[in-house]
């Protein structure tokens, strides 16, 4: 294992730590405590966003203040897919602004020992070369679709090297690619592409439907993560890893639209036709990440996509109806 992003301030993390979790309730956020339980570790510091607002920064040094946390994975974000992203560019960009600085702010403040921030595989360039290594962040233009949630995530991994830059922080980045698994949003078409498509085509198997619209052309590719893996990788980082740059965390391995929407098809019992909406966005046609540094560092993925989708759908077509939509 290669030692050269690491300094002596990283240990990991044991029975004495205070951890607090941001976004428990998210699906990276709930799978990071579910992680933590079955290492043994207490339940973690957490509160829902009724209880607090992470875009206000008084209220979140407050809480830092009172709850003293030593290990922070800030894993709190307004997330969606293609669409929601391109529909809400303010919300996106504004309120993972807010939660990123309140919460690294108040976690150099408070002194805490160290933070995971998590942010996405969206930061790099909208055309660039594949597989996509960490130094290939902002070398070209980003995808207009997300541009601003992605400048809001880059602002994030900046904020963790500055204040290690100047306070000594030991603040790391974890930049995922595209997720799915337990917790994700069904929303119709707020969601990501994984979780619309096991809605349309669980639908469509059940009502034998003879067609099922997808959006775009379905050449663009995209590499998925079982969140169960992304939330190890997590751990793991947080146990070994302290350098100043991001680490990407995937499979290494990525597959086209269509070659999931056919995948998907055959889970759910789907035999009708797949049709392609070419007024709906294809977003950035490649972002497949090198994941060459954290398996350096002893990390691999589990869970293979066609097997996560399974349980996933199995999971989904066990809900009653109502549940479903959410
Ligand atoms: O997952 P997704 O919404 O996000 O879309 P991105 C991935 C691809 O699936 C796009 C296509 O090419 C979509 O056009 N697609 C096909 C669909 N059918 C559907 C459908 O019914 N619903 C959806 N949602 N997509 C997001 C970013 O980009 O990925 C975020 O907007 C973030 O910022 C996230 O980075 C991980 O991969 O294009």
């Amino acid at each position: 294992m290669s030692t050269e992003h690491f300094d002596d301030k990283g240990s990991p993390i044991d029975n004495g730590a205070r951890i607090y979790v941001a976004g428990h309730r998210g699906m990276v956020g709930s799978a990071i405590v579910r992680a933590l339980k079955q290492r043994g570790l207490d339940d973690p510091i957490a509160f829902t966003s009724s209880e607090l607002d992470l875009r206000d920064p008084t209220a979140v040094q407050r809480m830092m203040d009172r709850e003293r946390p030593t290990h922070v994975y800030l894993a709190a974000a307004k997330v969606g897919g293609i669409k929601a992203n391109a529909d809400a560019p303010a919300d996106f960009i504004f309120d993972n602004l807010m939660i990123e600085t309140s919460v690294i702010r108040a976690a150099h403040l408070t002194g805490v020992s160290k933070l995971l921030f998590l942010g996405s595989s969206c930061i790099y360039p909208k055309v660039t070369a594949q597989p996509i290594t960490e130094g290939q962040l902002m070398t070209g233009a980003l995808e207009p679709t997300n541009a601003p949630y992605a400048l809001a995530k880059i602002a994030g991994i900046e904020l963790c090297k500055a204040h290690r830059k100047q306070h000594g922080s030991n603040f790391i980045s974890a930049m995922p690619t595209n997720l799915y698994g337990p917790g994700d949003n069904y929303h119709p078409t707020g969601s990501h592409v994984i979780p619309a498509l096991i809605r349309k085509f669980h639908k469509a198997a059940l009502s034998g439907a003879p067609a099922v619209d997808c959006w775009g052309s379905g050449t663009p590719r995209r590499e998925f993560l079982h969140v169960d893996d992304l939330a190890e990788a997590c751990l793991f980082l947080m146990d070994v890893y302290n350098g100043e740059e991001h680490v990407n965390v995937g499979t290494g391995v990525d597959m086209s639209i269509l070659e999931l929407a056919e995948m998907i098809a055959k889970l759910t019992g789907f035999s009708g036709e797949i049709c392609w909406d070419s007024s709906q966005p294809d977003g950035t046609m490649r972002k497949q990440l090198d994941c060459s540094r954290i398996h350096a560092l002893g990390w691999h993925h589990q869970v293979e996509v066609e097997a996560g989708l399974r349980a996933v759908i199995d999971d989904y077509a066990a809900r009653p109806d109502e549940a479903r939509s959410k």
